[in-house]
């Protein structure tokens, strides 16, 4: 039987096109996702946040040769792009944003959720460093599989140097999205993520996958990066990571999606005045934050 493969897209498809491929095959990769000089500067910021990190703690899962730095929005004012990428976020939004119908008494109403950056992180593989277990991401929210109803997450893995089996591209087992909790993954059943400089695998959450083994004799540099539901936990706090001063700096749109909003189903609210409001009113009122001493001298 034949391995089933990653397709690649061009940088320039369609929306539709990245979601059809990524619901068949549970993930894709799109050529020059991020070039120029947002790329240069990405790669800068990222390598500065790294230059921070020492190696991992243990060998399992995080590797005692892979270095990795989080927080990135609030070290690389450049994943503006990557997140705002149209097809990233276009991908995300029609994945992820799927409407559920509710009763509010006899009322029948529909509520679409919100999506937010459930985490980021630079991951350096060193030579030497082994294959990471395979794994679904979804497994911080405990997702049972298969979920007929919806997806929780859509994680990129931006190839900040070449991503090959000797460099330790991304291990894929397409088609794992559909399996159920009990089907083992096989090292063999995987397809090693193959891209140049600046191009991008999109994947979902319920995708068996694992960091490759780096047999070469330069690191491989990863950017990873999870858009997930809105109404679900995310796995790291960007309340804690990002500071004030930086989020109040960065685009509404991204300010929603690290989490500052509330959406049609109340997700996140403040009281302000006994009005539950966003924690987007609760951002941009100055006098909130200074009361709680968060931006004490700011402006
Ligand atoms: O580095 C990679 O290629 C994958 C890493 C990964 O999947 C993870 O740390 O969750
Ligand atoms: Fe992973």
């Amino acid at each position: 039987m034949s391995k089933a493969s990653l397709v690649t897209l061009p940088g320039d498809a369609s929306v539709e096109q990245v979601v059809e491929i990524i619901e068949r095959d549970g993930g894709v990769i799109i050529a020059d996702f991020l070039t120029g000089s947002a790329f240069k500067e990405l790669k800068q910021q990222v390598d500065t946040a790294l230059d921070t990190s020492t190696f991992g703690h243990e060998n399992f899962f995080v590797g005692t040769s892979t270095r990795r730095a989080s927080r990135l929005f609030a070290r690389a004012p450049r994943m503006v792009d990557v997140v705002l990428h149209p097809l990233y976020l276009g991908a995300a939004r029609k994945i992820l944003q799927k409407p559920v119908s509710v009763w509010f008494g006899h009322e029948r109403t529909t509520i679409t959720p919100q999506i937010q950056i459930g985490m980021t992180q630079a991951i350096e593989i060193h030579p030497g460093q082994g294959k990471q277990p395979l794994h679904r991401d979804d497994t911080s929210f405990l997702w049972r599989h298969p979920n007929y109803a919806r997806e929780a997450r859509l994680q990129i893995m931006l190839a900040m140097t070449e991503f090959t089996q000797e460099t330790g591209a991304t291990k894929v087992i397409p088609g794992s999205h559909k399996w159920d909790d009990e089907r083992r993954p096989e090292p063999e059943e995987t397809v090693d993520a193959v891209m140049a400089v600046g191009s991008a695998l999109l994947f979902i959450g319920s995708t068996y996958h694992g960091g490759g083994t780096n047999s070469s004799d330069k690191p491989r540099l990863g950017l990873t990066m999870g858009i997930d539901l809105g109404c679900i936990r995310q796995e790291e706090n960007q309340y804690l990571s990002v500071p004030f001063d930086i989020l109040k700096g960065l685009p509404e749109e991204v300010q929603r999606l690290l989490g500052w909003d509330a959406g049609e189903n109340f997700m996140g609210w403040v009281e302000q005045g006994g009005k539950m409001v966003s924690p987007l009113t609760h951002l941009q009122s100055d006098d909130v934050l200074r009361s709680l001493g968060l931006v004490g001298g700011m402006r």
